[in-house]
């Protein structure tokens, strides 16, 4: 008997077809959101779930899991939508999908990094509604970000990725870390040992850092203080991270010079009062959402269900 495989959200056909090869596999190809209720009914006559971040494995969750579920294979890096210490005291594996989306969300954060700088959505909607009447040197002037200082907020794989591509544009890097990365992985960029230091010297703020109690809301009022007057937020990593009500004042009041975001407190949705700004370059949280990273994502994942099964420690262990 294979184990029987609940696949919460439609991943893709290679994935769909792996998965149903090998396991006993429940997929949801119309892509239904479960609620609370119904996730934890779907698992009840499950071996191993591969969520997504959409199904929150709160603690309250996990307390009505049946005894057989034996992982939640993350199909994702971010496991901020599961309770480890409640997993781990109920002995269910955790694993999640490190690297394999590194390159997709770096490219992300530069979109969003450049639409912001260049005033992309403002030129896009100009356009797309037949606003576009006037032409002058002095129109849509942005910031160039060539040559500037980029500010990195958590150099894990993704940021020191993003860090990569943003030296492509001659820029300089700074990073803020939990640890000093070895100089081979630092590459020559300058070490903050404080969040307040690396804000008050990037140019460009991009945070890749996992959302925890100790991260949620740092980038508030007085974080945003700190920032070089005129600077760019970029966030590709978790709404959390960033308190909202702040950020629309540290854009309306010009303090800084724009924003560029994929992640929002609120998903889906985001948030009316950025959205209403125009200084704000906003996506709907597809930073891995590309055909390579989603197969990679779906396959480590399945890796690491095939481990657990097989009796071997996964590779991507969390909890
Ligand atoms: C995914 C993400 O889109 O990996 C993460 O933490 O937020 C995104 O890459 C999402 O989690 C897909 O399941």
């Amino acid at each position: 008997m294979k184990p029987v495989v609940l696949v919460t959200r439609r991943l893709t056909d290679a994935v769909h077809e792996r998965v149903s090869r090998d396991y006993d596999a429940i997929l949801n190809p119309e892509d239904r959101v479960f609620t609370r209720d119904e996730l934890i009914e779907a698992c009840q006559s499950v071996d191993a779930v591969l969520p997504c971040h959409s199904e929150i494995f709160s603690a309250e969750v996990i307390a009505r899991l049946p005894a057989r579920l034996k992982v939640i294979a993350n199909h994702s890096v971010g496991v901020d939508h599961v309770d480890l210490a409640a997993a781990k005291a109920r002995g269910i594996v955790v694993t999640n999908t490190p690297d394999v989306l590194s390159d997709a969300t770096a490219e992300i954060a530069i979109l969003c990094m450049l639409g912001a700088a260049r005033r992309g959505s403002e030129g896009d909607r100009m356009v797309r509604e037949g606003r576009w009447t006037f032409w002058s040197p002095a129109f849509m002037v942005g910031r160039q970000v060539s040559g500037k200082r980029f500010g990195v907020v958590g150099m894990g794989r993704v940021g020191q990725v993003t860090a990569e591509r943003a030296r492509g544009f001659g820029m300089e890097i700074h990073y803020h870390n939990r640890r000093r990365l070895e100089p081979a992985l630092e590459k020559g960029a300058i070490f903050h040992e404080t969040l307040e230091s690396l804000l008050g010297a990037a140019d460009v703020v991009s945070l890749h850092c996992p959302s925890t109690s100790d991260t949620t809301g740092m980038m508030n009022d007085a974080a945003f203080a700190r920032m070089k007057p005129g600077a760019i937020l970029v966030n590709t990593a978790r709404g959390a991270l960033v308190d909202e009500e702040a950020l629309v004042r540290a854009l309306t009041s010009g303090r800084l010079f724009a924003a560029g975001l994929d992640v929002f407190r609120t998903e889906p949705g985001g948030n009316p009062a950025l959205a209403a700004l125009d200084n704000v370059f906003l996506l709907p949280h597809i930073g891995s959402a590309t055909t390579e990273t989603r197969d990679a994502m779906g396959f480590r994942a399945l890796d690491n269900i095939d481990a657990v099964f097989a009796g071997r420690e996964p590779g991507d262990r969390v909890a």
